[in-house]
């Protein structure tokens, strides 16, 4: 693509090295806008690196969004290299600013980062199978695993009350008296059903507060195409989108995975009749996740794992209902009733969910017995 003026002043501002030779949009997530740069060394090879506005109204703090991440992403180069592995190409690197700093300020209003490429690697929107959602869950279970000795006081809340579920009953209500966008006639049931769960899917809050569970370092939107895979063998190399690493629960963690990657469609399917919780591969990323966390994990996080994959399928379904009854000013869209599709897809998904809730306890229980 042709670079604007104001781009490539952007670009300049980083200490990215050789000479500018190719820049593309990345169109995948629904919040920051991305490119890929590909810059030409005077050797002849190339380098690749990854530019992004950090959404500045979804992320109100984002100096505190890069803190989180050089922090984070600094403990897990350590980590990784006490165990003896290489962490190149395994943890995201922020690129520096010239003259200091791990970000540019544009003018206006507008905030970038940029990271080394992922080398070699590719995302996948669908898990393929078993076997490679196993290696994700695994590959999240080692991200939270690596974090376990964290000093949390330190992360910043990067989205205040992100997965504060009484919190998110509470907006969706507002939305919903408030009804700026005149949507709210149109979509009662959705409403209702939403309403219906309120209460219970308050349980991992519940739980938080109660000191049942602990605050861990959380990733916070583990979907299956926020972890880097290796072009050729498939395997799991490095999670990335570490913007919404926070203070939170595992269960959140464990919860969205399956969500979004156990699902037998995509996260906007409009066929419901295609919509389900394929528990195949419920029990592939449990295994994956759990043989990778059973030593850090309590036994009251571990038995509870299946409430994440319910509480996080509810959650996005009120965030995109609401977000629709709101007039669409969160989520990017491609269409005007896409959040609407989206969270009557989630509200069918956790339908399913619930009919299968005993299947995954029993196969969550089974996998712990096997890993502790
Ligand atoms: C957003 O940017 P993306 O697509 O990774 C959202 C998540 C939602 C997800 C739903 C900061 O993530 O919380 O679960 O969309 N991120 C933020 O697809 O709100
Ligand atoms: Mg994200």
């Amino acid at each position: 693509m042709t670079i604007d003026s104001k781009l490539g002043s952007i670009i300049d501002r980083f200490d990215f090295p050789g000479i500018l030779g190719d820049c593309r949009e990345v169109k995948t997530g629904h919040i920051n806008i991305t490119y890929r740069l590909r810059f030409a060394l005077p050797d002849g090879a190339t380098r690749d690196y990854i530019l992004q506005r950090i959404n500045n109204y979804v992320f109100k703090k984002p100096w505190e969004v890069m803190e989180n991440v050089q922090l984070v992403t600094e403990h897990i180069r350590q980590s990784m290299t006490r165990q003896g592995i290489d962490p190149k190409n395994r943890v995201l690197r922020v690129v520096p600013v010239k003259g200091g700093g791990n970000m540019v300020e544009d003018g206006d209003g507008g905030y970038w980062r940029a990271y080394d490429y992922i080398r070699h690697a590719k995302t996948t929107d669908r898990v393929e199978s078993p076997a490679q959602f196993r290696q994700i869950g695994a590959a999240f279970g080692q991200f939270q695993s690596m974090l376990s000795d964290f000093p949390i006081e330190k992360l910043h809340d990067t989205i205040p009350h992100f997965h504060d579920t009484r919190k998110r009953v509470g907006d969706f209500e507002r939305s919903v008296q408030l009804d700026v966008a005149h949507r709210a006639a149109g979509v009662r049931e959705d409403i209702e059903f939403i309403r219906s769960r309120g209460e219970v899917m308050c349980r991992i809050v519940d739980m938080l507060n109660a000191g049942d569970i602990p605050l861990r370092v959380t990733h916070n939107d583990t979907k299956i195409n926020n972890v880097m895979l290796d072009a050729d063998t498939g395997e799991a190399l490095c999670v990335i989108d570490l913007d919404t690493v926070m203070p939170g629960s595992a269960l959140y963690d464990f919860g969205d995975a399956i969500r979004y990657g156990a699902s037998t469609a995509a996260e906007d399917e409009t066929d419901l009749e295609r919509v389900a919780l394929d528990m195949d591969l419920f029990a592939a990323f449990s295994e994956g996740f759990i043989a990778s966390t059973a030593a850090r994990l309590t036994p009251v996080e571990l038995e509870n794992l299946p409430v994440g994959a319910l509480v996080m399928t509810y959650e996005n379904a009120l965030r995109f209902l609401a977000d629709y009854l709101d007039g669409d000013t969160y989520y990017k869209i491609d269409y005007p009733a896409h959040n609407l599709d989206r969270a009557r897809c989630q509200c069918k998904l956790l339908t399913d969910m619930e009919a299968k809730r005993d299947g995954m306890y029993t196969t969550v229980a089974a996998l712990c017995r096997r890993f502790t």
